[in-house]
């Protein structure tokens, strides 16, 4: 379907794109069958994206900077296989993505699965690429550094961003190991400290990790991070939450990141440094469908590690809060998109 569309001279019309690039039907062929790919989108190479698709999503399978146990390099493969279950409207919203957006899966970064340096490179290469030429990106880990060079990426065109970010772990350490920087627990001090990220507009939910030292905290909240740990979630609930980080990162732009182990491992278990006392993955819903009508202008799933789950249900709680995050990219690009077409009108 999508290469037919691109042998015709003329540029597609966004009626054409929005049907050529929507999930293989599953009324057609099964959802058990078929060539996997995220959400059953069409694979489109990254550098056919631009103009082509709205969404992209891309795999990054690089597990290089896991501190603890490794695996999450085999989560994109694992996540596209769960995804197949996803359907095309969400349920608790009523958001058909694909109504919005025309969407593809673009394949892995290639990575370097043995140079930390390198594959940061890479990944912020293809991103700056898809982001220049107006693609939304939804990536899929690979371990959290991923985020590190997909807001350097996002920042070089929209300007020091804001974030909301679930995870059971800050990931504002400074080094690991005797002064390693690049690692899944220092992907967000990085970013402030390159000044992509701005910590005044930044959120973080669901906090509960054992911390190394009692002051682990105090150099995220000396730059202005606000933390809704878990134990502040449990005592005022998850439309607080909801609420205090909407307050906090407003109508600039936003980046959104979602650590599986935020999910208590009852549910997720396959993740590298599972915390117990987690969000239920009905929990995680509520909390994400909480962050619509925001200006997010990317987003990522981290952390889903295959090797530690035989039974594959956390790729299917990954793929399930990739569908929520899907649904919360595209409907707040439509809505960038009219405001512009009002704009240009008036
Ligand atoms: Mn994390």
């Amino acid at each position: 379907m999508a290469q037919n569309l691109k042998k015709k001279t003329e540029p597609a019309s966004r009626e054409q794109r929005l049907e050529a690039y929507r999930p293989l039907s599953g009324m057609v062929v099964p959802r058990f069958a078929g060539i996997s790919t995220f959400m059953r989108l069409p694979y489109l190479a990254p550098n056919q994206a631009p103009g082509e698709i709205d969404i992209a999503i891309l795999g990054i399978p690089f597990d290089g900077a896991t501190t603890n146990r490794p695996g999450t390099r085999l989560g994109p493969r694992q996540v596209r296989e769960a995804s197949s279950l996803m359907r095309l409207v969400n349920y608790g919203t009523l958001v058909a993505p694909y109504d919005l957006c025309a969407c593809a899966d673009v394949g892995d970064v290639p990575v370097n699965p043995i140079d930390v340096q390198d594959t940061l490179r890479r990944i912020e290469a293809e991103v700056s690429y898809l982001h220049q030429g107006g693609v939304t990106p939804l990536s899929i880990g690979g371990d959290h550094i991923v985020s590190y060079p997909i807001l350097r990426a996002l920042a070089a065109k929209s300007g020091p961003v804001g974030m909301i970010h679930v995870d059971a772990h800050s990931d504002t350490g400074d080094t690991f190991f005797g002064g390693q920087k690049l690692t899944h627990g220092t992907p967000f001090r990085r970013a402030i400290e390159d000044g992509v990220l701005d910590p005044k507009r930044m959120v973080q939910i669901g906090i509960r990790g054992h911390m190394y030292a009692a002051d682990d905290r105090e150099w995220a909240l000396d730059q202005g991070i606000r933390i809704i740990d878990m134990d502040e979630v449990v005592e005022k609930g998850i439309p607080y939450a909801i609420a205090e980080a909407r307050r906090i990162v407003g109508m600039d732009a936003t980046y959104f990141t979602f650590d599986i182990d935020s999910i208590d491992p009852a549910f997720a278990p396959g993740t590298g440094t599972p915390e117990i006392g987690g969000f239920t993955s009905r929990e995680a819903l509520q909390l994400v469908r909480g962050f619509r009508h925001l200006n997010l202008i990317g987003a990522d799933m981290v952390e889903v590690s295959p090797p530690l789950d035989q039974s594959g249900g956390t790729a299917l709680v990954g793929a399930s809060i990739a569908f929520e995050l899907l649904c919360l990219l595209a409907e707040a690009r439509a809505e960038r998109a009219s405001k512009e077409t009002r704009l240009n009108v008036v």
